[in-house]
């Protein structure tokens, strides 16, 4: 059956790559399948949110370089905070150049993104050679990639035969795409000219998520942890200002309070979801 009928725990213990495994035990374990995007240009709230967010999510989502004051302690604390948690990293960086370069952004530069990021992600636009450039780095840590499928923006363009083509380039490297940014299920698409869709086992990672708000100003559009757990079948809701808020002052207790409203919703959602 689609994967999304079936319990965290049973996917995870049947999942063969190690950062997609890790994430869904803790999923089940902590119950939660929110991830906070931590968008903020400070490392004093950057790290004050992931203290306060942790205990409520499954993986926190990073712009490292939005942060104003980085350096490379952050990422000591922000693995500190990781384990304390108990949550993975997934840095948003959005790849998109040909597989010798992104090869070299994931693993060198300031950031060593590929050191530290349990999961990545990358747009398919340059074709299959963007997944082996990133799995030269990535496989050998033992991490995952996410292929953009969907964008949540009004008119994005990642959608019909881009969207196909995207989750066919995840098919033929399932060792390292364990997942899409989308904001449905896959399994469908193309569900004829491969035999894996049978047993594959994709992670549907859904930002655009709001409880109170519709969108903003700048064209992103947001749903409801039941429309995108329940109705359409995601696994992890990426909540950013919901949670954090819009102001430039960060009220720690609020941030907590969103958190766990958020945590409890998309909990909800996905028990009803495997009860229906
Ligand atoms: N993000 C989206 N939509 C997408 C992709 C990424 O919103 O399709 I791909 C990122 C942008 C931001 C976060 O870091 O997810 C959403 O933040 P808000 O919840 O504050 O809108």
């Amino acid at each position: 059956s689609s994967p999304h009928l079936r319990s965290y725990e049973d996917r995870a213990q049947k999942h063969n790559n190690p950062a997609a495994r890790a994430l869904l035990y803790l999923m089940a374990k902590k119950k939660t399948n929110l991830s906070v995007s931590v968008d903020v240009t400070r490392k004093k709230d950057f790290l004050a949110i992931i203290d306060a967010v942790g205990p409520y999510v499954c993986l926190i989502k990073t712009h490292i370089d939005i942060l104003e004051d980085y350096d490379p302690s952050i990422i000591e604390d922000l693995q500190a905070l990781s384990n304390e948690h108990e949550f993975l990293i997934f840095e948003d960086r959005k790849f998109a150049d040909i597989g010798n370069t992104v090869a070299l952004q994931y693993s060198s530069g300031v950031y060593k993104i590929a050191s530290w990021a349990h999961i990545t992600n990358a747009h398919a636009v340059p074709g299959p050679s963007i997944i082996a450039g990133l799995a030269s780095v990535g496989l050998p840590l033992e991490r995952g990639l996410i292929l953009l499928a969907e964008m949540s923006s009004k008119g994005a363009l990642a959608t019909g035969a881009y969207t196909e083509d995207a989750v066919r380039m995840a098919r033929a490297r399932r060792d390292f795409v364990v997942g899409f940014i989308a904001q449905h299920r896959m399994e469908t698409i193309g569900a004829r000219d491969t035999d894996s869709v049978g047993d594959e086992d994709f992670l549907i990672l859904s930002p655009g998520v709001g409880l109170d708000a519709k969108g903003d100003a700048m064209g992103q559009q947001y749903r409801t942890p039941a429309e995108v757990v329940t109705d359409c079948g995601c696994d992890v809701i990426i909540v950013g200002r919901g949670i954090i808020g819009t102001g430039r002052d960060i009220d720690v207790g609020e941030v907590q309070r969103q958190a766990q409203r958020y945590q409890v919703a998309g909990w909800e959602a996905y028990e009803r979801r495997l009860s229906r």
